[in-house]
């Protein structure tokens, strides 16, 4: 056993790049003990929004594991309270997660032995985390643990649940297989209940208020529903304990060390009921993945493959609420602008339409893309001026490619293009069979037989363009000749661009 037992980091979040790293060391040295590292494993975590007082109950969770077998294992009056690191104030203080550096090994009343693990989180939603972060920490320690302890504060709000849906999900995700129920235990905790003469403060009364505010109607809206068959559908136990205020000097003390003396007597009296709840030997349930047990040593396994996934770049970035609508509303806008551009620009120049001149064609594609761009921009959408038009930059390449490929279309319905080939090599044909017969005339009958030999050539390539163009085969070959006589073609054009040129030009001098 450790000689100082103390928190240990084990996953750290960089804050610039808000990636994760994973101290496997650290978490080595903890769970490769050798008295443990066979044993099955129970892993305890809190989790929730920052500042609500984790790292504080976990101190007494650490309390009880240590000092169950005496009455008084809460503390003494003026006792201050270590462990997992807390404090008072506004800023955060527990950062990406921790474990205990010391496995308790617990005799449950069956005789089996299992290895305790207490596990702090970094609260969410401070103002250095990105919504992936909070997402990250919390679906990690999900997976990782057998009951997961949601901090939240005075009530179950309506953006608890959908917070612990989309962070739950991006858990989900990250497991190769879908179970049906993907995680063990949860338990809503309920700090600073103020409401004990409707739900009495501890387990029962949260018992009841759980079951009302999580109940499915047909009456309820089906966004309510959703949020709350997904809850249902991710854990294999859901509980609530409703926990009151700890008094005014635990919440704003400055000086305050953790000393009883200053506790309320009714948070005392509840945590005494809680903390053996989760803790006591018969009450702990072990860490079951794939609905096998899991050993200390399994865990560590379990530890590095979950972080690589959420090192990789394959889930997709949570995003915040108003992030998520801006890219949605603008998406589409952008959707439905390129519809109407597709819309008029079919009606123009679509596959049953004839050949259109390329000049009405650039006229109609401006007027449309232009029309299609207004639209887009007196669509309303979310997320500023300076978020849309990075989207309205997308949709003009977009635009740009489908004018690219109706102008293309366009060419190919071009008769006179289409048969640009067989004319330029029928030309040649004529033209080398008389250049053929004025040579041999003039006895050069040697050239006159290379030229025969050109035509039989040029021949050839017809009748292979037409079988190609006919059977569709060997596409490269027809390419081949297409680009050969297109070469043909613009050379034959700059000759007779120069001779018309110097023929203008001969009459220009001589005028
Ligand atoms: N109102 C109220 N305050 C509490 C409660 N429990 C602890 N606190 C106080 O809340 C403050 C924060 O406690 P921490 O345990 O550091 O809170 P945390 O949730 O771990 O905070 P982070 O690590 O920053 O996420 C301390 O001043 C505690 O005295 C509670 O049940 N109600
Ligand atoms: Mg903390």
């Amino acid at each position: 056993m450790p000689s100082n037992p103390g928190p240990v980091q084990i996953v750290t979040v960089s804050k610039e790049e808000h990636s994760f790293a994973l101290d496997t060391e650290a978490l080595e040295r903890i769970l490769l003990a050798p008295e443990i590292r066979d044993k099955h494993v129970v892993v305890l975590s809190v989790a929730g929004a920052f500042r609500k007082g984790k790292s504080f109950l976990l101190d007494f969770m650490l309390r009880y594991m240590y000092r169950k077998s005496d009455e008084n294992w809460l503390g003494g009056i003026n006792e201050p309270l270590t462990g997992f690191s807390w404090r008072g104030g506004s800023e955060p203080e527990t950062t990406g997660i921790q474990l205990w550096s010391e496995v308790f090994l617990v005799q449950k009343s069956d005789g089996t032995e299992v290895a305790v693990l207490l596990m702090d989180t970094q609260g969410a939603f401070d103002n250095q985390s990105t919504v992936k972060d909070c997402a990250t920490i919390f679906a990690l320690s999900t997976m990782t643990s057998s009951m997961q302890i949601y901090n939240i504060s005075q009530n179950i709000q309506e953006d608890d649940l959908q917070q612990l849906q989309l962070f739950t999900e991006y858990g989900r995700l990250a497991l190769d297989e879908i179970f049906q129920k993907p995680f063990q235990s949860l338990m809503f905790l309920i700090r600073d209940w103020s409401f004990p003469y409707e739900y009495k403060y501890g387990l029962q009364g949260g018992k009841a208020f759980l079951e009302k505010r999580l109940q499915v109607k047909d009456a309820q809206h089906e966004e309510l529903q959703t949020v709350r068959e997904h809850i249902h559908s991710c854990f294999t136990e859901i509980s609530c304990f409703l926990l009151p205020h700890p008094g005014l000097k635990v919440a704003t003390s400055p000086s305050f060390k953790g000393q009883l003396g200053d506790v309320a007597p009714e948070f005392k009296d509840e945590l005494s009921y809680l903390i053996p709840a989760l803790l006591h030997p018969d009450k702990l349930a072990e860490k079951e993945i794939n609905g096998n047990k899991v050993t200390c040593m399994g865990l560590l396994e379990f530890f590095k493959a979950y972080i690589k996934i959420y090192q990789g770049e394959d889930l997709p970035h949570p995003k915040s609420m108003l992030q998520a609508t801006a890219e949605a509303n603008n998406l589409v806008a952008v959707a439905t602008a390129k519809d109407q551009y597709y819309k008029n620009m079919e009606k123009v120049c679509g596959g049953d339409v004839p050949y259109v001149s390329p000049d009405s064609l650039d006229e109609k594609h401006l007027f449309f893309s232009n029309d299609a761009l207004h639209s887009f921009s007196s669509t309303k959408k979310m997320g500023g001026a300076e978020f849309c038009e990075r989207y309205r930059n997308q949709l003009v390449v977009e635009l740009q490619e489908m004018w690219h490929s109706y102008s293309k279309h366009n060419e190919s319905k071009n008769v006179f293009s289409a048969f640009r080939t067989p004319a330029v090599l029928f030309v040649l044909i004529c033209f080398l069979y008389v250049l053929s017969g004025l040579l041999m005339f003039v006895g050069l009958s040697t050239i006159a037989f290379s030229c025969d030999c050109v035509v039989g050539l040029a021949m050839v390539a017809m009748l292979t363009w037409a079988f190609i163009r006919y059977s569709g085969q060997y596409r490269h070959v027809g390419g081949a000749i297409d680009q050969a006589a297109g070469v043909l073609l613009e050379q034959a054009t700059v000759v007779l661009n120069k001779s018309r040129g110097t023929n203008v030009a001969e009459k220009m001098k001589s005028s």
